[in-house]
This record gives structure tokens, sequence and C-alpha cells, in this order.
């Protein structure tokens, strides 16, 4: 080793031990510093925004920076408009097009299909705000990044096309004429989560609900209420109030079954409960959901929550204490066939309910939260849920900044479905290459996961390798970290043809559940061959014949979630003719049609169903 070669050595190593130590700061830092949403948004006194909006196309961001590309002060936040004759004012909102809202800008306008960079939205109201109250501006999601102005004052940014954010606008809000206005960008960042490549279509806007949420000064920001971790008789939880007023005596109420507890908020506003229960559990079987209202003196919340434990013991996954075996399936939010992003209650009704029809007591939902509505559905049609983050592929592990934002879009994840008994899993990441940096990032994540959150079990998609010819290896030590191992694999279809999965066997070296979380293959709907020949249905139906042979044999798997429910958009899938940007591996087409492997899967989760 030559002396420059020691020093670079050294050099590396006193970097590496730099980030482990900035990263273990703004660990302890966000362990203090909550993501400050409001809790069951859409359970509270509000206005909706949603419907046409004005909005200005602005691919270079003249809006936003000036001709040095200083931020200016005059951007189009100001909607301004020429006061006389001879004023230059070179945009107007008002002549602009329109997009509806919720609704992804993509599928709205054929110049924007594949556009990538900013655009504005604005919208005018009236708002008559009840003296005493306090208002804020609720996104559903704005894929990307939001920059947010009302009338004319910025009130805040988000990051990340997914989780929900609220800003407050008690002060700059007035009776009338108020313009509120968002600038979105969904371009592409290496250090972004997820990053520059994906395999799903990069859908830019307000893609989800707007609204406007009415609070009293003092109110409940957030609760935690579900049965206690290894309980079915004890509910157990936390409130947390905002304000001036933050002690109060406050019940968390379940009528139906007769069980209330009062307890008295510190002086941060929070409070922790515990009491028993007589509950019937939620089960696929039966998704029982009860009324349960959280009631300080200055504000009260109800919503239908319901109470289940979820366990792992050895190589088994216990619900309610039994055993039980995932017949999932994984899901884009991908709106069923109107195409572009889903939203809404009925979007997630006719997603879920092709998801209950082939069999399922499960869903993935990937790689990204998907919209509420979508665990609110699953919570009343029995389906469990796999919920992940868009940690995918190859984010800049050694990134402390990109580290912050997965850890902030996983807690607003959390933050949001926490009171949703059809999640189980919270999963940190999606088919990362191995590697120190990445195995301390998602260490971390896990970490954070498990204190937002104790009572959910936690998982990540890892890869497996071959041991040998004949056998497949899953032995990541990021298993080591997790509840449940996932794993994604493409035998007969990336990895040699359908038959190759006859001959293997999967070990593993942790005594864990698996969930075979992505297996599949391609099929165009209605293009039909032998078995052999490529992007027939045939051939997506041999692949998962012998998947499910192969997946038979394992004597530790719990759970499959094949990839994927339907066909949906891709950047990476360009083939004319069969393809046309949409990854084919959907068991149903885009247009809602079943391919032939659906209801081989329906057959396999029908004999299962038998079985557990
Ligand atoms: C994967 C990814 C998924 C892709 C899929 C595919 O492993 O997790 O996002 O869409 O493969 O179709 O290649």
């Amino acid at each position: 080793m030559t002396n420059d070669d020691e020093r670079s050595r050294v050099e590396k190593a006193a970097v590496r031990a730099l980030l482990v130590f900035v990263l273990l700061l703004l660990q302890q830092a966000n362990a203090r510093a909550q993501v400050q949403l409001i809790a069951n948004a859409g359970g509270r006194a509000s206005v909706s925004l949603a419907g046409k909006w004005q909005t200005i196309i602005d691919p270079y961001e003249n809006g936003y920076y000036d001709y040095r590309y200083q931020p200016s002060p005059d951007g189009y936040f100001k909607n301004a408009r020429p006061q006389g004759k001879s004023d230059l004012v070179e945009y107007d909102f008002d002549k602009s097009a329109q997009l509806s809202v919720p609704g992804d800008w993509n599928t709205q306008d054929a110049r924007l299909l594949f556009y990538e960079g900013t655009v504005w939205y604005k919208k005018s109201f009236d708002y008559r705000r009840k003296p005493g109250t306090r208002l804020f501006v609720h996104f559903g999601a704005a894929n990307y990044a939001a920059d947010v102005y009302l009338n004319g004052e910025k009130v805040g940014r988000h990051e990340g096309g997914f989780t929900p954010f609220d800003f407050e606008v008690t002060n700059l809000v007035k009776e009338a004429d108020n313009f509120l206005v968002v600038k979105v960008d969904n371009k592409r960042r290496r250090d972004a989560v997820p990053t520059l490549n994906t395999d799903w279509w990069n859908y830019g806007g307000l893609t989800r609900e707007v609204t406007l949420v009415e609070l009293p000064e003092t109110f409940i920001q957030d609760y935690f209420v579900q049965l206690r971790k290894g309980s079915t008789r004890e509910v157990s939880g936390w409130v947390r109030l905002a304000g001036k007023k933050p002690r109060q005596r406050v019940a968390v109420k379940i009528p139906e079954a007769k069980a209330e507890r009062v307890v008295e908020t510190d002086a941060d506003g929070y409070a922790e409960f515990d009491f028993p229960a007589d509950l019937t559990l939620w089960s696929p079987e039966n998704p029982k959901l009860y009324d349960v209202t959280v009631a300080a003196e200055t504000d009260s919340v109800s919503e239908r929550i319901g109470f289940r434990s979820i366990e792992v013991r050895g190589t088994d996954i216990l619900l309610n204490g039994k055993p039980v075996f995932l017949r999932g399936v994984s899901v884009h939010e991908e709106a069923p066939l109107r195409g572009g992003r889903a939203y809404g209650a009925d979007d997630a009704r006719t997603l879920l309910g092709w998801a209950k029809e082939m069999g399922c007591n499960f869903v993935r939902l990937a790689h990204y939260p998907h919209n509420e509505q979508m665990l609110r559905e699953a919570d009343r049609l029995g389906l469990m849920v796999w919920s992940e983050v868009p940690v995918y592929w190859t984010i800049l592990w050694e990134n402390p900044e990109t580290f912050e934002n997965a850890r902030r879009q996983l807690t607003e994840m959390i933050t949001r479905d926490r009171n949703r008994a059809s999640v189980v899993l919270w999963s940190v990441a999606n088919e990362t290459p191995l590697g120190d940096a990445r195995l301390r990032f998602l260490t971390a994540l896990v970490k954070q996961a498990r204190g937002l959150d104790p009572t959910r079990l936690v998982t990540a998609a890892m890869e497996r390798h071959y041991a040998g010819e004949r056998a497949q290896m899953i032995d990541d030590p990021l298993g080591a970290e997790l509840d449940v191992l996932g794993c994604n694999e493409y035998l007969g279809w990336y990895d040699g043809p359908p038959e190759k999965a006859d001959r293997m066997e999967w070990r593993t070296v942790y005594k864990k559940p698996l969930v075979m979380s992505e297996f599949g293959g391609g099929a165009l709907q209605g293009h039909h061959g032998d078995p052999l020949t490529r992007w027939t249905e045939e051939y997506q139906e041999s692949v998962y014949r012998h998947q499910i042979a192969m997946l038979k044999r394992i004597p530790f798997l719990r759970g499959t979630s094949p990839w994927i429910l339907t066909d949906f958009r891709s950047p990476r899938r360009p083939l004319p003719g069969i393809q046309d940007f949409y990854n084919r591996k959907g068991l149903i087409s885009d247009r809602g049609e079943k391919k032939k492997a659906f209801y081989v899967m329906q057959g396999y989760y029908r004999e299962l169903s038998k079985g557990f």
C-alpha cells in the first residue's frame, strides 16, 4: 500500500465517521421534532377547494426566478394584474388554462403527459372565519415539491409527493378575494426520495384533495388509539393538543363498547392512556370498526377505528393471536379505467374490489404512501395493508438531507395512518443495493418507524441471491432489523424461463416470516399464443403456475403480493404495440380486463383460504 492509498483510506474512514455522527445528531433532533400534521383532517369541519384551478405551465420557472436566476419578490404568487394600460405583466392566471384538483396534470392536458417541471396553480375563494378559530390549508399530497402562498405571502414549502401537509393561514385569510397560489414542481432529482430512476410515471400536480380546515384555538392535533402491543383487551395510546391551553381534560370514548377514559394533558398538551375494553376484533372476515371520539374541553373529533393485534412468532404472522397467511397483491396508485393518479373513495373501491375478487385479504400499496381513502376503504373491506415509502433502488445513502427527507416522509405516512386497523406492515425500502451506508440509513428508518408506532410490524422488499444453481438465499443484513422479510424475485421473467422456478429451493439465515413481495411477468391483455411466447397471456399464466408450485415449497412463506394488480404507466416501457409506456405485468389490464393469470392467483388464494 502506498502512502497515498493509506491517506485516502484514513480520509474515507474519517468522512464515514463524520457522516455517522451527523446522522446520529439528525436522528436525535428528529426524535424531538414532530411533524405537525393534523390527524384525521378529513374528519374536521372543512371547505373543499376541489374543482377547476387556474394554472400556468412554467418550464423555466420564470414565475419564481428573475433573469439572474435569483428568487424574485414579484413571482407569479403575487397574482399581479396591470394597474394601468402601460403596465407590463407577462402572465395572467385568470386567462390561463384550468386543471382539475385533485388530479395529476399529465392526464388532463396532452401537452403535459411527459412534462416534468413547474406548474403554478391558483384558486380564489372567500372565507368567513368564525371568531376564536384557526384556519389551515390542508393538502392530501402534491407531487413533488410544493411552495404555497396565500394572498401573495409564502406560507410554506413541502417536499415529497405522497404525504399530506398543513399550513396555518389564520392571519392571512380575508373575507373576500383570497388567492391561494401553489407552485408545484415534479422535476426528478438525484438526491430526492424517490431518486431519478423509478419504474412508475412521475405524475405531477395537486394530485389529492386541498381543503381549508377550521379548528378551535386549542385543538386536538394528533392521537393514537390502538390496542396495546401484545394485548387484545387493552386500548392504549396518547393524545396531543396544540394551542394556548395545553392543559385540559380529554375523554377517549368508544361508546359501543362502553369504554371510556379521561386523562389530563400536560404543559405540552400531551397525555397517554391505557384502559380495558371488550372489543370485537377487526379481521378480514369481520372488519369491525367502532366510532371513537376524542373530546377535549375546547375541541372534539371522531372517526371509525378498528382494533386488532398483529405479531410475529417464529416464522408465523399472528393476527389476533392466530396464524395468518397474507393473500395479497401489489397495487400502484393508478386510476382504474380512467388512467392517471387514483384518488377518492370510488377509485379505492374499484382497485380494492378487484383485490377482494381475487381472494385477497392483503394488499401491498406500492411504492409510496397511497391516498388516505385507500386505507379507509381497506379498513372497511377487511384488507390488511403493507404501506411503504419511496425509498426505491438507488437513493443517495450518504446524503444526510436525503435521509432527513425519507425520515420525514416515513413520519408523515405513519402519522396519517397509524389509527388504521388495516395497516399491519410499514415498509422502509424497495430493492435497495447492499452496502454499509444503505444499512445505516435503513436501520435508522426502521427505528423511526418503531418509535412512531410500536404496534405494527416493519418490513422491506429485499433481494435474494443464488446459493449454487438451485437455491435462492435471503441473507441481506437488513433482515436482522425487520419483523417480516420481504423479497422480490422474477424467476421466469427477468431470470430464465418459467420452468426455472421448478428447480428452486429457498433458504434464509433468519427465522422470520417471508412475504414474497413481488413476482410475475408481462402480458398484453388479449394477446394469445403458446406459453413460451413473451407478452402473451399464456406466458404470464405459465409464470404464475410455476411460481405457485415453487411458493408452496417454501416452509417459511407467510404471504404473497405478486406484481401487480393492474397495468400501469412507466417511462421505462416503450415497446410499441405491446407496452406503449405501460408496465404490462398487471393481472388486470389498464382497461379493467382480467388476464388469465388473474384466475390462476384466484385459484391459489381459494385453496389457501381453506388451509389457514
Ligand atoms: C421491481 C420493482 C417494481 C418494478 C418491477 C418490474 O422489482 O420493485 O417497481 O415495476 O420490478 O416490473 O420490473
